[in-house]
């Protein structure tokens, strides 16, 4: 069997992965979404569900909430909540997709009473902030056109910078922005932020504390996202993972389940940039369980990027540096593949034990019969999903 160092064992101990609230309300595609037993019916109910996935594996400390799915009167009661359940409230997502006003775009609007509005959504996204603590303000936006000739694309790039400009200027000295690209989707023909260098232009524009988000499902096929990886990370400017995985669009998919050579790619290069367990790079969820259930579905992602992560952390560095250097091509790769091939289960498995956790995490959940328990006392209401 594998062993893992004390040095890496300790890295994997300081690890942490945010949830997103949204994983464990129900979700779906244009053609259906298929409701179940046990939904959440509010953010109180999506955060103990979110707390069950870190009793079973230390590894998901936070709660990602996004607005206006997870509005409440008593922010506090929220915070004081999720703390007696063990975790803490992360990252606030804007959303400026589902609103009418928002049809044509909102922070990149030609009409200044509407990107007034979606710019006090911020605002009022920072006041959340202050309220739960959090950190991180997260902006994806929906916003491009469907056919050329629609948009004037350099005025909206302007205008973003402005509306950026007045939601930067309201954060808090301890408070960061982070700015989500995605190449297509909603929008067809151009999206207003679809990559990472456009979303970079915009943050290094605003200042330190503004950053940039890698959702990796946000990628034309075929894109090398390790090397983005790389070069935010050499710039300063990688603020957060959206972690996800997906065979063709923006699935949304559980992360390491299409592609688990990619994630241990991804995770290679953060840890040669320095950005593992650095509280400038959060890794985040940001998945959408629309067919499997949804409290393991977020135990296996979380359990996935620790299995790359502890892969990753087999890489012999030195061996690897000598080969590159010495050009020895079929070398350098076999040190990488090799890392990549080995099974670290068991000593994971043995490792939790030893930390007073269950060896498998996923057997263990199952059995405790919290599922059974919520689906038979979450009657009634209305179960949350992408619905305000
Ligand atoms: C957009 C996105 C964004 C969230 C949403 C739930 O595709 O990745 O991060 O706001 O999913
Ligand atoms: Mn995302």
């Amino acid at each position: 069997m594998t062993t893992l160092s004390p040095e890496n064992l300790a890295t994997l101990e300081a690890q942490s992965i945010e949830l997103p609230s949204w994983a464990f309300g129900n979700s779906g595609t244009r053609f259906r979404v298929f409701p179940t037993a046990g939904t959440p019916r509010d953010p109180f109910e999506k955060i103990a569900d979110a707390a069950q996935v870190h009793a079973f594996t230390k590894l998901a400390p936070s709660v990602a909430l996004h607005i206006p799915w997870d509005k409440v009167d008593d922010y506090a009661a929220l915070r004081t909540h999720a703390e007696n359940l063990g975790v803490t409230l992360g990252t606030i997502n804007s959303n400026t997709f589902q609103d009418e006003d928002y049809k044509f775009g909102a922070l990149t609007h030609h009409d200044p009473a509407i990107r007034r509005k979606a710019i006090d959504h911020h605002l009022e996204c920072v006041d959340v902030m202050d309220a739960t603590g959090s950190r991180d303000l997260k902006i994806w936006l929906a916003e491009g056109s469907n056919y050329p000739g629609q948009n004037d694309m350099r005025g909206r790039q302007d205008r973003l910078h402005d509306s950026l400009q007045q939601i930067y200027a309201r954060l808090s000295d301890e408070q960061r922005l982070v700015l989500e690209y995605k190449f297509f989707e909603p929008a067809f023909y151009h999206t207003d932020v679809p990559d990472w260098g456009t979303s970079y232009a915009q943050v290094a524009a605003l200042g330190d504390r503004a950053l940039v988000c890698l959702d990796t499902g946000h990628h034309a096929p075929g894109t090398n996202i390790e090397f983005i990886v790389m070069q935010l990370l050499r710039l300063g400017k990688l603020g957060s993972f959206d972690f996800n995985s997906r065979f063709y669009a923006d699935d949304d998919l559980i992360v390491g389940s299409a592609d688990p050579f990619q994630l241990f790619r991804i995770i290679t290069e953060v840890i040669r940039g320095g950005g593992l367990n650095n509280p400038e790079v959060a890794f985040m969820l940001d998945q959408c369980h629309n067919i499997e259930e949804k409290i393991p579905g977020q135990i296996r992602s979380v359990l996935n990027v620790q299995e790359m992560t502890a892969r990753a952390l087999l890489i012999d560095r030195d061996a690897l540096t000598t080969a590159q250097e010495a050009n020895d091509v079929l070398a350098a790769n076999a040190i990488l593949m090799d890392a990549f091939y080995t099974d670290v289960r068991p000593a994971l498995a043995e490792w939790r034990e030893s930390r007073g956790l269950a060896g498998d995490p996923m057997a263990a959940f199952a059995a405790s019969g919290y599922q059974q328990q919520i689906a038979a006392d979450r009657v009634g209401g209305t179960q949350a999903g992408w619905g305000a």
